[in-house]
C-alpha cells in the first residue's frame, strides 16, 4: 500500500501525484491543509517528515521525504513504465533537470507566487507572539525564518524581481534544450518533464502571461501544451480542494 502525505496544490505535491498517474499507480491520499490547519506544524506530522512540508510517501511502512528522491525511489520501485532514459548521459541530463527545478525553480517560485492571503490567514489563527512562539519550534530553520519575515513585511519587491529573473533564465534554457527534441532530455519523457511540469503550472498561473507565451517561447509553450494534453497530467492537477470556498482556490 502506497500512502501520499499532500496538499492539493502544492508543486511538490503535483510533481509525485503527475510521476504516480503517468506510471499507473494506485495510492491513498491523506490530505496536509497548509493553509487553514496548518497540518504539516502538527507534532504527528513532523515524525514522518522532519522538515514540516508536504510531500511524504509511506510505502508498506516504508516512508521517504523530498520529491525528488520520492520519484525516482517509484521508478526503482515500479520499473513497469520507466521515466528515465536508458542512456547514461541523458540520465546525467535529465538528473540536471531534477536539482534545477529544486535549486532554481522551486526557490523561486515560492517567492514569485507568494500569496499575501496567507499573511492574513497566519494574522488571524495567531497574534504576533503566538506565531513567534510556533515558529521557534519548527523544525526548518529556512522555513522558520521565512514565515516570520514574510507575515512582517510580504515579499520585498526586490526579492521578487530577481525570483521573476532567475524563472526567465530557466525558461530560457528550457527553450533552448527544446530546439531539437520534443521533451526537455530527448525523444522520451522523463522525470526532467515531470520535475519542472508543476513550476511551469505555477508561472502559467502568475500575472506575467508572457512568461509562456508561443511568441515569447514557442518550443516551452509546445512543450507545456504537449504535457497538459497527457491524460497522467489531467489526473494529477485536478486533485480537488478538499476544503469548499477556500480562497485558495485559482
Ligand atoms: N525539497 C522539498 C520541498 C518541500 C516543500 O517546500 N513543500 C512545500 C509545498 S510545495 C511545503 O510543504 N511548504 C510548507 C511551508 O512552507 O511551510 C521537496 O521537494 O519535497
Amino acid at each position: 500500500m502506497l500512502t501520499l502525505y499532500h496538499y492539493w496544490s502544492s508543486v511538490c505535491s503535483q510533481k509525485v501525484r503527475l510521476c504516480l498517474a503517468e506510471k499507473g499507480i494506485a495510492w491513498e491520499s491523506r490530505h496536509i491543509d497548509l493553509f487553514n490547519d496548518f497540518d504539516h506544524w502538527d507534532p504527528e506530522y513532523v515524525k514522518l517528515n522532519r522538515k514540516a512540508v508536504v510531500p511524504t510517501i509511506d510505502h508498506d511502512g516504508r516512508l521517504l521525504i523530498e520529491s525528488n528522491v520520492i520519484i525516482e525511489y517509484l521508478d526503482d520501485a515500479f520499473p513497469d513504465i520507466p521515466m528515465k532514459p536508458a542512456d547514461p548521459y541523458a540520465r546525467g541530463r535529465m538528473r540536471l533537470w531534477i536539482y534545477d527545478s529544486e535549486e532554481i525553480a522551486h526557490k523561486h517560485i515560492n517567492t514569485a507566487s507568494y500569496n499575501p492571503r496567507h499573511a492574513v490567514r497566519l494574522a488571524t489563527r495567531y497574534t504576533k507572539e503566538e506565531l513567534a512562539d510556533v515558529m521557534s519550534g519548527h523544525p526548518n530553520p529556512e522555513i522558520r525564518e521565512r514565515v516570520v519575515r514574510r507575515a512582517r513585511e510580504g515579499v520585498p519587491q526586490e526579492e521578487e524581481d530577481a525570483a521573476y529573473r532567475a524563472l526567465d533564465a530557466l525558461l530560457d534554457e528550457m527553450e533552448e534544450s527544446l530546439a531539437d527534441r520534443p521533451w526537455l532530455v530527448g525523444d522520451m519523457y522523463t522525470h526532467a518533464d515531470i520535475a519542472m511540469a508543476s513550476y511551469v503550472n505555477r508561472i502559467d498561473a502568475l500575472p506575467r502571461p508572457e512568461m509562456l507565451s508561443p511568441a515569447v517561447r514557442p518550443r516551452v509553450a509546445g512543450w507545456w501544451r504537449q504535457l497538459q494534453a497527457r491524460p497522467g497530467f489531467v489526473e494529477a492537477f485536478s486533485f480537488p480542494n478538499p476544503v469548499a470556498g477556500d480562497p485558495m482556490t485559482r
